[in-house]
């Protein structure tokens, strides 16, 4: 999405648009004077309005009341982003909240806000940095406790706080390389190679604090994904419906029966998961079921926690690949059909590294079995944020660039005299630092993070 720069007066409902709602708060931003609004409201705005403070009024169209409402008027630039704005708290009756924003975009010259337009602004106006529009985004998507205090840590500039500290000390170290080229006679040799390595050193530690804190970027902890996989008629399905305690996917006895993966949202102890069921793996000519198989590895790969399910009854070509991944449960199904344990015992002599991984039979769907399930997925995800990781893809990208360069300048600058070579891979790392800090915003990089924010924010 193309993100739209419009400097005149924009308007939309900041508050959920999708049902009715006993109230709604509808937000006007960058307008020149509160008087331009005067004819709308029965108290006169042509008079003093006290900014932040509220006050109860009337809505007029055409001489008619058309609802009653409370305002704030926040003068620029002591506001959110830096301009006028006015916030209607109204009746959260979807046609009012429309029909008063009409009212304002015919009569009083407003635009339809586009999505994070308002925070734009802010940017904009500089009453926020880039890191902490990202907080907000995060704030405001987050899919969990520990991604909602990440976002609002963000906002509240702690990670900005050390990026910072961080970009502080690269100057330090960079100022110590100008200093062993120009000014080396005057301090002496010595002192100068001592300087550049001290603050080398005090950057890279602080750096690897942060790196320690990056995990891979294919694993999605904004919003972590439970896989369910396996061949077909290896009851994933049937477990999908179980968790969801809903009949949502279709159950039966024809393999291949899921043919493209299904979403539900379940939440575990305050995270809101997505639980996936997959089109069951196995070698198909049938175009529409390999695309669904192709998009089932996918959902694999990107998984938070994945489930592999193994009817015995029902092994096809294909297992000993799908074993290769690395599951986080192996459940075997099936267990009340006569002969399973015999069924079970030959597929562990034929795929021997069933035995080790600890794949548990599954007799049935039960409460208690599924708190054990619930507690398992929750250990890992307390375990995951224990190491408080860095939600931002962006910001992972940026610091495992920056990791990678400041290797090589570490090897390099162990053997490397030409200071003009040195400084050049230091800035190459200046520019991811910068970067973090928000220092240098490119327009993709806000086109990227303002697609995401909602309308009204
Ligand atoms: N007896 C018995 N039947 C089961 C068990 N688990 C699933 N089934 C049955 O096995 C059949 C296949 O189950 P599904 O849940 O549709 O399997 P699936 O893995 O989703 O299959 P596909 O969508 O075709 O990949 C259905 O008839 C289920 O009722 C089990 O533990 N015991
Ligand atoms: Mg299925």
């Amino acid at each position: 999405m193309k993100f739209l720069y419009s400097d005149g007066p924009i308007i939309a409902c900041s508050t959920c648009t999708l049902a009715h709602a006993a109230m709604a708060v509808i937000r006007i931003s960058g307008f020149k004077s509160l008087s331009q609004f005067a004819p709308f409201f029965k108290k006169d705005l042509t008079g003093p309005i006290e900014p932040r403070r509220v006050y109860y009024t009337k809505l007029v169209l055409q001489g008619q009341i058309i609802d009653d409402l409370c305002f704030t008027y926040f003068e620029g630039p002591k506001s959110y982003n830096g301009e006028n704005i006015l916030e209607l708290s109204v009746h959260g009756n979807t046609l009012n909240i429309e029909r008063i924003i009409e009212l304002f975009i015919k009569e009083g010259g407003c635009q339809h806000a586009a999505p994070g337009e308002f925070t734009y602004r802010a940017l904009k106006n500089k009453k926020l940095t880039l890191s902490q529009v990202e907080g907000l985004d995060l704030f405001l998507n987050a899919n969990s406790g520990y991604a909602l205090d990440q976002g609002l840590s963000l906002l509240s500039g702690n990670l900005q706080e050390i990026y910072q500290e961080l970009y502080d000390l690269f100057i330090k170290h960079k100022s110590s390389l100008e200093l062993s080229i120009d000014f080396a006679e005057d301090i002496g040799e010595e002192a100068a190679k001592h300087h550049f390595e001290e603050s080398l050193e005090a950057f890279a530690k602080k750096f690897q604090a942060l790196v320690k804190r990056v995990q891979p970027m294919d694993h999605n902890l904004i919003q972590p994904e439970i896989v369910l996989a396996g061949l077909p008629n290896s009851g994933k399905s049937s477990l999908f419906n179980f968790l969801l305690s809903e009949e949502r996917a279709i159950v039966s006895s024809v393999a291949g029966t899921t043919r493209d993966y299904l979403t539900e949202t379940i939440l575990i102890e305050g995270v809101k998961y997505k639980l996936i069921d997959t089109a069951g793996i196995r070698e198909s000519e049938d175009l529409i079921e390999a695309e669904g198989i192709k998009r089932t590895k996918k959902k694999l790969r990107d998984s938070f926690y994945s489930i592999l399910l193994i009817n015995p009854f029902e092994i096809v070509e294909g297992f000993a690949e799908l074993l290769n991944n690395p599951f986080d449960l192996i459940l075997f199904t099936h267990k009340d059909v006569l002969g399973f344990a015999a069924a079970k015992d030959e597929l562990v002599k034929n795929y021997p590294q069933l035995g080790s991984i600890g794949a548990i039979d599954l007799l049935s769907l039960s409460s208690e079995w599924e708190k054990e399930l619930v507690s398992k997925v929750n250990k890992k995800y307390l375990l995951e944020i224990s190491s408080k990781p860095i939600l931002l893809d962006r910001h992972k990208h940026l610091i495992l660039q920056a990791s990678q360069v400041l290797l090589n300048y570490q090897v390099l600058s162990k053997h490397e005299s030409d200071v003009a070579i040195l400084s050049q891979e230091l800035n190459a790392m200046g520019h991811c630092i910068s970067e973090l800090i928000g220092i240098v915003s490119p327009d993709q990089i806000l086109n990227s993070i303002f697609s995401n924010f909602c309308i009204g924010k």
